[in-house]
């Protein structure tokens, strides 16, 4: 890697993403000649600390990204849409966070441990997966390899942060109000929108984003046509059932695959896995050994455990798969791609 320093934006940068990925660009000691950060006129003004340096938050506008070499984007889809081809205009390179660019054919959708090398033909947007599809894709991909796959099923447990800040004081205020034995108000959770609002507090909700005529809610859609995208597997069968359950980060997924090759063991898929770039495995039913979100927040990587071989489909396993859903799931897989891009000279 060169020396070069890279001017950064971070748009959203007081959100639940936005806020990870300024801690990660610390933790990485991303190069950064410059940090701008962006958000909307209701922050613009706060004033940020990052490192040693104090930045005021501005309204994120086409010029903002002016000089511009790398722009993180975490502030919502219409905003990408309105905002991230003005950067890219500007020569900066976006990473964008959102759903608006993810099915562009002309638009990589990365998790690097899986397609790196797509990145070569981006032409100014990458597009960074839905948090669900990323930690499946990184744990099922060197299972892809070996022994090929040809189904998966999985079932979500997702943390409330996945919905942003306001999710998350809607659940501290739920929780506490409950305790107290007083009435509970429900505004955000399962969308912000026109739509019924429920109590997620010591409930389980199987509603994330809204439905689709098909049945499937728009965060289960994203979760199949991205993991065909991003594994290059255009006919896999896939189908989701994603759940908000009252945690505040860590996403859980419940996952069934069959693979192509009959005659593979647990053993061999869990051999696999000790090794996988980006993956610990955890997975010791004798010391009950297992991944937990509690455990894995704040935490880069992908845990995977409770690997066990169907009991009537020679081909069929299931596992538990975990990850902190605002590191992995956003920010981390983010400021990955950054680094894949400088490793690549793609920057
Ligand atoms: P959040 O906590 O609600 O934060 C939203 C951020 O966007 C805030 O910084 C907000 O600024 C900013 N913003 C809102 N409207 C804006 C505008 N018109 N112009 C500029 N900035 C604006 O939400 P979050 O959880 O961080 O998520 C943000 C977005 O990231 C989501 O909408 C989603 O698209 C994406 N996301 C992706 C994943 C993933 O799976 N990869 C996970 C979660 C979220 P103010 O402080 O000024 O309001
Ligand atoms: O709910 C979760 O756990 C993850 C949510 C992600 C999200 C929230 C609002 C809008 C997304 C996303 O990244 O898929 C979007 C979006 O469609 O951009």
């Amino acid at each position: 890697m060169s020396n070069k320093q890279y001017h950064v934006a971070v748009v959203g940068a007081t959100g639940a993403v936005g806020t990870q990925m300024m801690q990660m660009l610390i933790d990485r000691d991303f190069p950064i000649s410059k940090l701008t950060l962006l958000s909307s006129p209701r922050s613009a003004g706060k004033v940020v600390k990052f490192k040693d340096e104090e930045i005021t938050i501005q309204v994120a506008t086409p010029d903002s990204f002016e000089g511009v070499e790398i722009a993180l984007f975490s502030a919502g889809g219409s905003v990408s849409k309105e905002l991230a081809p003005e950067a890219a205009k500007r020569g900066a390179i976006v990473i964008d966070n959102t759903s608006a660019f993810r099915m562009d054919p002309n638009v990589p959708l990365v998790v690097p441990e899986v397609n790196e090398n797509d990145l070569h033909r981006h032409n100014g947007i990458i597009a960074n997966p839905n948090c669900s599809t990323i930690q499946m894709v990184v744990a099922l991909e060197p299972i892809r390899k070996a022994y090929g796959l040809n189904k998966i099923i999985v079932s979500t447990y997702q943390a409330v942060s996945g919905a942003g800040a306001s999710a998350v004081a809607e659940l501290e205020e739920q929780s506490a109000a409950i305790l107290r034995g007083d009435a509970v108000k429900a505004e955000i959770l399962p969308v912000k929108s026109d739509e019924k609002h429920y109590q997620i507090a010591f409930n389980a909700i199987p509603q994330i984003d809204k439905f689709q005529d098909n049945g499937f809610t728009y965060e289960e859609m994203k979760m199949i046509n991205e993991t065909k995208k991003i594994m290059h597997l255009p006919d896999v069968q896939v189908a989701a059932t994603c759940v908000r359950i009252p945690i505040m980060t860590g996403h859980s997924e419940s996952v069934y695959i069959e693979t192509d090759s009959t005659n593979v063991t647990a053993h061999d898929v869990k051999i696999l896995l000790q090794d996988a770039p980006g993956v610990v495995l955890q997975d010791d039913p004798s010391k009950q050994l297992y991944p937990l979100p509690a455990d894995c927040v704040g935490k880069p990587d992908v845990f995977v455990g409770r690997i066990r071989k169907d009991l009537d489909r020679d081909n069929g396993f299931h596992l538990w798969i975990v990850s902190d859903n605002l590191l992995k799931g956003a920010a981390w897989n983010s400021v990955q791609i950054a680094e894949s891009l400088i490793k690549l000279g793609l920057v």
